[in-house]
This record gives C-alpha cells, structure tokens and sequence, in this order.
C-alpha cells in the first residue's frame, strides 16, 4: 500500500490494523470469510473506474469491451456453477438481489410468504424495519417451538390462508437444510412464485456439499462473501422466461452503474468453485460446524435444533444465564469474532437475544480441522465462564492468537491454503 501510505497514513495505518486483527484473531461469524488473496486483486484493479450501464453489448456508455467480457464470464460461469437457466450478477448486495426479485414480478401491496426474523429468516424478507414490508405485504412463518426446526405444514397452512403470490425460502440464521421440493410443491398448490434466498449456503451449494434450491426455484439469490469466499455483492439466479423481467427489476428498475471490478470477483468466485481445493474447504466447513456443535453440547451448552447440517451453529447462551450480547463481548475482548443472536423461543420474549451465532466457513479457509475445533471449544466456554474476569480473558485472548498464528491467512510463505487452489 505504498501510494495509501504516502496520500493518507491515517487510512493506510487502519488498514494495516486491520491485516493485524484478521490474522491474529479467529473469525467465528457465519457471515464472513477469507476471501483468496487473487479475489483481493481483482477488487484493488483498474475495473473499479469503469461506468456501466445496461448490459453485454447493449450499454449505455462507450468502452465497455472488457467490462462486457467480465459481465459475460461472471453470468456464464454463474449458470455453469449452478445449472441455472439465467443470472444476473449486477446486484450490489443479497438485499438489492431479493429487492430486484421481488419487483421483477409483484406489484405493491402483494402478498409474500417468507420465514420470520427471530427464527432466522433475513430483515429483507419483509421484517418491519425494512422497506420490503412497506412495499409487500408479508406473512411469515415461524419454526416449530419443539424441534426449532421449519415445520412443513404450518408453512402450507399459512400459505393456505394468506394465498400469497410468493414463498420465500432461505435464512441468516437456520442451521439446518431446507426441503426444497416440498416448499416448490406449496408454491405450486398457492400458484405462487418460490425464491429461495441462499445467502449463506452459496459456497456449500456450489460444491455439491448440501442439496442445490435451483432446480425447484423461480428465483434464487445469494451473496459471494459467506461460504463462497469470494469478494461482496449478489447474484439472482432465475429461469429462462423470468430473466427479462427480472433484468429490468436490476437495471433500470432498482440500480444504475453495477461495479465491473464486483462482477469480476464474481466470475472469479464462480472459478475458484469448481476446484477441488474449495470442495475441500467446503465440506471441511460443515464437518467443523458439526464437531463445535457437539464440543460446545458436551460442555453443557444447548445447541439451538441439537446440531447443524451446514456453516452454522446457534447457541442458546441464554439458558447459562448470559445473554447474546455479553457472550459477543467476552468472545470479542478474547479474540473470536461471532455475532449475538436471536433464538426461535425469543420470539416469545421481544427484545431479548439469547444466542450466539457461530459460523464455520472462516476458520476451515485458513486451514483449521476438527482438531482446531476441540481447542475452539475450550477456548469459548473459558472466555464464557470467565466473562467478567478480564485476565482470564486476556489468557484466551493469548491463546486464540497462537492458534491463529499457526494458521495465518495472507501472511508468509505458507500463507493460506487458499493461494493453492488447484
Ligand atoms: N445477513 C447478515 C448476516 O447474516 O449476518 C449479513 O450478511
């Protein structure tokens, strides 16, 4: 960062703090990742000046020959990854991809079925403080109070009496796998459209880890910064007869100029996908998920659905008497980084978060295996047993370090498996 250096030292000297603070510490949160350092070039490259609008070869500004090579190579290898029929990869984030969806084929004031809040789903699937809810007029479903777990036919019953003219399917905070086709098959019976947004089981999708949404969707949706360790934004995939319509929901509907550098992090995402080195780092993601969920069990705390299936484990902090958000603090001044979370029986109790949210992708992308996930267990239940004694943090604290330190991510020679992707 030579030119930062010289034109702001202030910035340069966060960014480097920043460098410090990914390597030293252990990245727990579900919606993150280690993006490969080659995704961090192309983001820092000269694509970044370039203005588009409009699409491949039908633009609204001249110059466009390699922007439209890098839009094309992003759509084609996001079809390709995902058998999709269409994709569009302009969206600036998962919440402009579900905002694009939604008005390529409602009208205001229709009706949207989606999974509520405090059971998991995402605030851009029609939660009361984001605009998707002043727009559509959203129902939701909870999960089932025993088992935290989608219960099918609460879902279809509420379809039933709402008659919704979409399901949205996909969730922030849901450790476990959705039955695809069974939400098809009440979209079907409702006449209703199903978008499955998969923000978070991109990268587990993508190399077959866990069952595609794309075969039984109208719309599917995700970021390429959670488990697809690739740069920000989002992708729309859609089938061939909605793509004209959900194109023009993108541009002009909801976005002008779409970043070139963004959609070739994309492209790139979508080729590093298909390597052995990912499916590895992919499938390692659950098989740590499942370990830390059954250390952390072991130790006494209660795993929201009793385990995980994918990235995610939820833990009820709550029943320890500690809420969600003292156990973010602790684990942060200990040095792993997670989110508080709610957890379905919050709902009951608005206002209170008892959970932790932990996620697996970060940790498997420096390297770390269930061996590093039993040092991980010990690690969170000390920095939460010892939450108000900040020399026994700070003992953990040291400790995560010298764990991180044997797994460094973008510094020396052996400097993180992902350099190698094959
Ligand atoms: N959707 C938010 C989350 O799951 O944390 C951000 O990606």
């Amino acid at each position: 960062m030579e030119y930062l250096a010289r034109d702001d030292p202030e910035l340069a000297r966060i960014i480097c703090a920043e460098e410090n603070r990914i390597e030293s510490t252990l990245d727990l949160i579900a919606a993150e990742n280690h993006p490969p350092p080659s995704v961090l070039e192309v983001l820092g490259s000269v694509l970044t000046t370039k203005t588009i609008e409009g699409y491949p070869h039908r633009r609204f500004h001249a110059g466009c020959i390699q922007a439209d090579a890098v839009e094309t190579l992003a759509v084609e290898r996001a079809q390709a990854l995902f058998g999709a029929e269409h994709a569009n990869v302009q969206p600036h984030s998962g919440t402009a991809a579900n905002f694009a969806v939604y008005f390529s084929v409602l009208d205001p004031g229709d009706r949207v079925l989606a999974m509520s809040l405090p059971h998991g789903g995402h605030l851009s699937h029609g939660h009361a403080a984001s605009i998707s809810s002043r727009c559509f007029a959203f129902a939701h479903y909870p999960v089932d109070e025993k088992t935290e777990r989608i219960d099918y036919d609460t879902v279809r019953e509420l379809a039933e009496r709402h008659r919704p003219k979409m399901i949205v399917a996909g969730a922030s905070a849901y450790p476990r796998l959705i039955d695809y086709e069974r939400m098809a098959q009440i979209a079907r019976e409702m006449n209703a459209y199903l978008m499955v947004d998969m923000a978070h089981i991109a990268g587990l999708v993508a190399a077959g880890v866990i069952q595609s949404p794309v075969p039984f969707s109208d719309f599917v949706t995700f970021t390429c910064y959670k488990t697809m360790m690739g740069g920000r934004g989002g992708v729309v995939l859609s089938r061939k007869p909605l793509a004209d319509r959900l194109d023009r929901a993108v541009f002009p509907g909801s976005q002008g100029t779409s970043p070139v550098n963004v959609m070739a992090a994309k492209a790139l995402a979508f080729r590093l996908a298909g390597t052995k080195t990912f499916f590895r780092i992919q499938h390692q993601t659950v098989a740590n998920a499942q370990r830390l969920a059954a250390g952390l069990s072991d130790a006494g705390y209660r795993i929201v659905t009793g385990g995980t299936d994918n990235h995610q484990v939820i833990v009820d902090v709550g029943e320890k008497g500690i809420t969600g958000a003292e156990a973010e603090a602790a684990l942060e001044t200990a040095g792993i980084a997670a989110n508080r979370n709610a957890i379905p029986s919050d709902a009951a109790r608005p206002g209170s978060v008892s959970g932790v949210r932990l996620g697996t992708g970060a940790a498997a992308s420096r390297g770390m295996g269930e061996k590093e996930m039993a040092r991980i267990v010990a690690l969170i239940h000390s920095a939460l047993e010892g939450r108000n004694d900040p020399a026994r943090l700070g003992r953990v604290a040291s400790q995560v370090r010298g764990l991180c330190d044997e797994f460094p991510v973008y510094r020396g020679s052996e400097a993180c498996l992902m350099a190698a992707f094959d």
